[in-house]
């Protein structure tokens, strides 16, 4: 296992000096933020990049993400343009020694929420979704309400360019099925995939979160039949999952422990997710710490799983609460995503020892 941990370049809040101090940390999960969807990645930019997070000590190995255009997605015929860009990008990533591409399959938005500060009795705040606020009401006011809460910082998949034709897309999605954006993935990763081999880079798809379909929107990527169908459409190990245990914990269906056990053992795994959430019975969830006993993830078991396979795949902290009066973008601070680092690998270590 690799431990690292999300970096938004030089707007993040919280310095690469830091990230370094958290014990076990290997690497940064970077992005190009500033390039548009659908854009090839500059070398002088991946090459900056990259050096700024080799000047700290920290590996670059893995991407989050390179975005996928919406004209993909919807299968228009100028996907064919923005796949070459996406080639390029691999091919350019490798140069650099990027052995990771993260990357998601939802329409339009990249996540969903209703607050992105949700006080908990703590008084820690966290990221959470309220059904009756998000299922039935104008995706303008979500968009809003996220952006008035991103306390000025953009959150990843909300970039302000895209989400400003947001009537405008949603238009083109009209009469998308799961079948047709299923159909219009495959047709990405036949054409992806044989670079991703070529470059020795392993593509990982993020499941939907959350895991159900959002205003109407088809989701391909929510449970484990999805996950099976999409592995097997292009049955090589380049073509990869992101498994988040928020993501697919966010519908109590999901029986975790057997969907990572089982993807793991298939060698299917390059990336992982790992944080925890806590459901109501109507189906509201919110994020908790990663070592909250009560809630809905069993973490512990999922370290197990990981122990077992001998997981060698990158994984990192995914969203924390905001703890100590830190200020940053919702679910990114340093404090909490530390602590919860500092958990799984505790958990991990001592599965080590055990075994010898
Ligand atoms: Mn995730």
């Amino acid at each position: 296992m690799k431990m690292t941990f999300r970096w938004f370049g030089e707007t993040d809040t919280v310095p690469l000096t830091y990230i370094k101090q958290i014990p076990g940390m290997t690497g940064v999960v970077g992005a190009l933020f500033h390039i548009p969807a659908g854009d090839e990645w500059p070398e002088q930019d991946i090459e900056a990049l990259y050096n700024r997070v080799k000047e700290a000590n920290l590996e670059l190995e893995v991407i989050e993400s390179v975005n996928v255009h919406d004209d993909i997605k919807l299968g228009l015929p100028s996907r064919d343009q923005y796949i070459e860009n996406y080639k390029a990008t691999i091919r350019t990533l490798s140069k650099y020694g990027v052995k990771v591409i993260c990357y998601n399959f939802m329409p339009i938005f990249d996540w969903t929420r209703s607050d992105l500060a949700m006080p908990l009795p703590d008084h820690s705040t966290v990221l959470s979704y309220q059904r009756d606020q998000i299922e039935g009401v104008d995706p303008k006011e979500m968009i809003d309400r996220i952006t008035e809460s991103s306390k000025g910082l953009t959150m990843p998949g909300w970039e302000p360019e895209r989400l400003a034709h947001i009537a405008e897309l949603f238009e083109k999605y009209q009469g998308m099925t799961e079948d047709r954006l299923f159909y219009n993935l495959v047709y990405f990763l036949e054409q992806v995939i044989p670079v991703a081999k070529e470059c020795n880079i392993r593509m990982a798809i993020h499941p939907d979160d959350p895991p159900w379909s959002v205003f109407g929107l088809p989701r391909i990527v929510k449970n484990e039949q999805d996950l099976d169908r999409i592995v097997q459409a292009v049955n090589e190990p380049e073509n990869g999952l992101t498994l988040c245990s928020g993501s697919l914990g966010a519908n109590r269906d999901n029986n975790l422990i057997t969907i990572f056990d089982k993807f793991i053992a298939m060698d299917r795994v390059p990336f992982m997710h790992i944080r925890n959430v806590a459901h109501k019975a109507n189906g509201d969830f919110h994020e908790v710490a990663h070592k909250d006993n009560s809630a809905s993830v069993d973490v512990k078991g999922l370290i197990k799983v990981l122990n077992k396979n001998q997981y060698k795949g990158y994984l990192r902290p995914d969203h924390g609460r905001m703890i100590w009066g830190e200020e940053g973008r919702p679910g990114y601070g340093l404090y909490d995503r530390a602590l919860g680092a500092m958990y799984l690998q505790g958990l991990w270590d001592m599965l080590e020892e055990e075994e010898q």
